[in-house]
Protein backbone atom coordinates (compact mmCIF):
# COMPACT_ATOMS: atom_id res chain seq x y z
CA UNK A 1 0.00 0.00 0.00
CA UNK A 2 1.35 3.26 -0.80
CA UNK A 3 1.78 6.65 1.37
CA UNK A 4 -0.65 8.40 -0.39
CA UNK A 5 -3.24 5.09 0.40
CA UNK A 6 -2.88 4.96 3.83
CA UNK A 7 -3.24 8.48 3.88
CA UNK A 8 -6.51 9.02 2.09
CA UNK A 9 -7.91 6.04 4.60
CA UNK A 10 -7.17 8.08 7.54
CA UNK A 11 -8.55 10.98 6.05
CA UNK A 12 -11.77 8.42 5.25
CA UNK A 13 -12.00 7.00 8.56
CA UNK A 14 -11.27 10.51 10.80
CA UNK A 15 -14.41 11.67 8.13
CA UNK A 16 -16.31 8.93 9.36
CA UNK A 17 -15.68 9.13 12.66
CA UNK A 18 -16.23 13.13 12.87
CA UNK A 19 -20.17 12.07 11.19
CA UNK A 20 -20.45 9.71 13.91
CA UNK A 21 -19.79 11.96 16.57
CA UNK A 22 -22.25 14.38 15.23
CA UNK A 23 -24.48 12.09 14.68
CA UNK A 24 -24.28 10.69 18.16
CA UNK A 25 -24.21 14.32 19.88
CA UNK A 26 -27.63 14.95 18.09
CA UNK A 27 -29.45 11.91 18.89
CA UNK A 28 -28.39 12.69 22.49
CA UNK A 29 -30.19 15.65 22.34
CA UNK A 30 -33.71 14.19 23.87
CA UNK A 31 -35.86 15.39 20.85
CA UNK A 32 -39.23 13.19 21.99
CA UNK A 33 -41.66 14.87 23.89
CA UNK A 34 -41.04 14.61 27.68
CA UNK A 35 -43.13 14.75 31.06
CA UNK A 36 -40.68 17.79 32.84
CA UNK A 37 -41.78 20.86 32.80
CA UNK A 38 -38.22 22.41 33.68
CA UNK A 39 -35.10 21.22 31.96
CA UNK A 40 -31.93 21.61 34.48
CA UNK A 41 -28.71 21.59 32.62
CA UNK A 42 -25.07 22.41 33.29
CA UNK A 43 -22.14 22.80 31.14
CA UNK A 44 -20.07 20.12 32.93
CA UNK A 45 -20.41 16.76 35.43
CA UNK A 46 -18.46 19.20 37.79
CA UNK A 47 -21.23 21.98 38.24
CA UNK A 48 -23.68 19.01 39.68
CA UNK A 49 -22.76 19.70 43.23
CA UNK A 50 -24.26 23.34 42.51
CA UNK A 51 -27.35 22.41 40.38
CA UNK A 52 -28.21 19.67 42.19
CA UNK A 53 -29.78 22.21 44.87
CA UNK A 54 -32.08 23.21 42.18
CA UNK A 55 -33.24 19.80 41.47
CA UNK A 56 -33.39 19.51 45.20
CA UNK A 57 -36.21 22.20 45.34
CA UNK A 58 -37.75 21.08 42.46
CA UNK A 59 -38.39 17.65 44.61
CA UNK A 60 -39.38 19.18 47.09
CA UNK A 61 -41.99 20.81 44.97
CA UNK A 62 -43.11 17.96 43.00
CA UNK A 63 -42.04 19.92 40.01
CA UNK A 64 -41.09 17.40 37.37
CA UNK A 65 -37.79 18.01 35.67
CA UNK A 66 -34.90 16.32 33.48
CA UNK A 67 -31.30 17.22 34.39
CA UNK A 68 -28.46 16.65 31.47
CA UNK A 69 -25.08 17.80 31.07
CA UNK A 70 -25.02 20.12 27.99
CA UNK A 71 -21.85 22.36 27.10
CA UNK A 72 -21.75 25.21 24.62
CA UNK A 73 -17.81 24.66 23.71
CA UNK A 74 -17.89 20.94 24.09
CA UNK A 75 -21.06 19.79 22.78
CA UNK A 76 -22.44 22.67 21.04
CA UNK A 77 -24.33 20.10 18.60
CA UNK A 78 -26.18 18.91 21.54
CA UNK A 79 -27.11 22.76 22.88
CA UNK A 80 -28.25 23.75 19.71
CA UNK A 81 -30.27 20.57 19.52
CA UNK A 82 -31.44 20.62 23.10
CA UNK A 83 -32.67 24.31 23.33
CA UNK A 84 -34.10 24.25 19.49
CA UNK A 85 -36.41 21.19 20.82
CA UNK A 86 -37.40 22.13 24.51
CA UNK A 87 -40.36 24.22 23.76
CA UNK A 88 -42.05 21.65 21.36
CA UNK A 89 -40.93 19.19 23.89
CA UNK A 90 -43.16 20.06 26.50
CA UNK A 91 -40.55 21.89 28.58
CA UNK A 92 -41.49 25.37 29.49
CA UNK A 93 -38.55 26.40 32.03
CA UNK A 94 -34.75 25.68 31.53
CA UNK A 95 -32.11 26.50 34.02
CA UNK A 96 -28.90 26.31 33.11
CA UNK A 97 -26.07 26.20 35.08
CA UNK A 98 -22.31 27.14 33.97
CA UNK A 99 -18.93 28.22 35.03
CA UNK A 100 -16.07 30.37 33.84
CA UNK A 101 -17.02 32.07 30.49
CA UNK A 102 -20.26 30.54 30.78
CA UNK A 103 -22.36 31.05 27.53
CA UNK A 104 -24.55 28.24 27.85
CA UNK A 105 -27.26 29.94 28.93
CA UNK A 106 -27.08 32.69 26.45
CA UNK A 107 -26.47 30.29 23.45
CA UNK A 108 -29.86 28.25 24.96
CA UNK A 109 -31.44 31.27 24.88
CA UNK A 110 -30.58 31.88 21.84
CA UNK A 111 -31.96 29.08 20.42
CA UNK A 112 -35.60 29.15 22.53
CA UNK A 113 -38.37 31.13 23.40
CA UNK A 114 -38.66 29.63 26.92
CA UNK A 115 -37.13 31.82 29.45
CA UNK A 116 -33.88 30.85 30.60
CA UNK A 117 -32.69 31.23 33.94
CA UNK A 118 -28.76 31.40 34.37
CA UNK A 119 -27.02 30.03 37.64
CA UNK A 120 -23.02 31.78 37.55
CA UNK A 121 -21.04 28.26 39.21
CA UNK A 122 -18.61 29.13 41.54
CA UNK A 123 -15.42 29.27 39.84
CA UNK A 124 -11.77 28.39 41.44
CA UNK A 125 -9.91 30.94 39.33
CA UNK A 126 -12.00 34.11 39.72
CA UNK A 127 -14.63 32.44 42.23
CA UNK A 128 -17.58 32.64 40.19
CA UNK A 129 -17.23 36.28 39.24
CA UNK A 130 -16.34 35.28 35.83
CA UNK A 131 -19.17 33.37 35.05
CA UNK A 132 -21.58 35.93 36.60
CA UNK A 133 -20.55 38.87 34.14
CA UNK A 134 -20.46 36.11 31.48
CA UNK A 135 -24.07 35.43 32.14
CA UNK A 136 -25.83 38.43 32.98
CA UNK A 137 -24.17 41.06 30.35
CA UNK A 138 -26.56 39.58 27.86
CA UNK A 139 -26.57 42.30 24.91
CA UNK A 140 -30.06 43.21 24.43
CA UNK A 141 -33.03 41.05 22.75
CA UNK A 142 -32.06 37.80 24.13
CA UNK A 143 -32.46 38.11 27.90
CA UNK A 144 -31.45 35.72 30.55
CA UNK A 145 -32.51 35.24 33.91
CA UNK A 146 -29.07 35.39 36.25
CA UNK A 147 -29.10 34.12 39.88
CA UNK A 148 -26.58 34.39 42.27
CA UNK A 149 -23.23 32.70 42.43
CA UNK A 150 -23.46 29.05 43.16
CA UNK A 151 -26.12 27.07 45.61
CA UNK A 152 -28.08 30.13 46.46
CA UNK A 153 -28.03 31.03 42.54
CA UNK A 154 -29.48 27.32 42.08
CA UNK A 155 -31.69 27.28 44.52
CA UNK A 156 -33.46 30.58 43.55
CA UNK A 157 -33.32 29.41 40.37
CA UNK A 158 -35.97 26.57 40.88
CA UNK A 159 -38.05 28.81 42.70
CA UNK A 160 -38.13 31.37 40.31
CA UNK A 161 -39.32 28.39 37.61
CA UNK A 162 -41.48 27.24 40.09
CA UNK A 163 -43.05 30.61 39.89
CA UNK A 164 -43.24 30.93 36.40
CA UNK A 165 -44.99 27.98 36.38
CA UNK A 166 -47.37 28.68 39.59
CA UNK A 167 -48.78 31.46 37.19
CA UNK A 168 -51.06 28.59 35.39
CA UNK A 169 -51.08 25.91 37.93
CA UNK A 170 -53.36 26.98 41.08
CA UNK A 171 -51.37 23.78 43.29
CA UNK A 172 -48.20 24.54 42.34
CA UNK A 173 -48.94 28.36 43.90
CA UNK A 174 -50.23 26.81 46.95
CA UNK A 175 -47.14 24.62 47.42
CA UNK A 176 -45.30 27.45 47.17
CA UNK A 177 -46.80 29.78 49.31
CA UNK A 178 -46.71 27.26 52.04
CA UNK A 179 -42.80 27.02 51.31
CA UNK A 180 -42.78 30.53 52.06
CA UNK A 181 -45.00 30.00 55.07
CA UNK A 182 -42.43 27.63 56.59
CA UNK A 183 -39.03 29.85 55.68
CA UNK A 184 -40.42 32.55 57.32
CA UNK A 185 -41.80 30.80 60.37
CA UNK A 186 -38.78 28.85 60.33
CA UNK A 187 -36.92 32.37 60.37
CA UNK A 188 -38.79 33.76 62.91
CA UNK A 189 -38.51 30.61 65.09
CA UNK A 190 -34.63 31.06 65.52
CA UNK A 191 -32.83 32.17 68.48
CA UNK A 192 -29.43 33.29 69.04
CA UNK A 193 -27.26 31.13 71.26
C1 LIG B 1 -17.82 25.05 32.11
O1 LIG B 1 -16.50 24.93 32.52
C2 LIG B 1 -18.62 24.25 33.08
O2 LIG B 1 -19.88 24.86 33.24
C3 LIG B 1 -17.82 24.23 34.34
O3 LIG B 1 -18.34 25.09 35.33
C4 LIG B 1 -16.45 24.69 33.89
C5 LIG B 1 -15.37 23.72 34.22
O4 LIG B 1 -15.68 22.48 33.62
P1 LIG B 1 -14.79 21.20 33.92
O5 LIG B 1 -13.42 21.53 33.46
O6 LIG B 1 -14.87 20.95 35.42
O7 LIG B 1 -15.43 20.08 33.14
O8 LIG B 1 -18.01 24.55 30.83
Amino acid sequence: MTVFAVRRDLESAIRNMSETIRAGTKKRGTTGPTTAKVGIIMGSRSDWTTMKHAADLLDELGVPYEKKIVSAHRTPDLLFTYAEAAADRGLQVIIAGAGGAAHLPGMAAAKTRLPVLGVPVLSSALHGVDSLLSIVQMPKGVPVGTLAIGDAGAVNAALLAVAILALNDAALARKLDAYRDWQTSRVLGDSLP
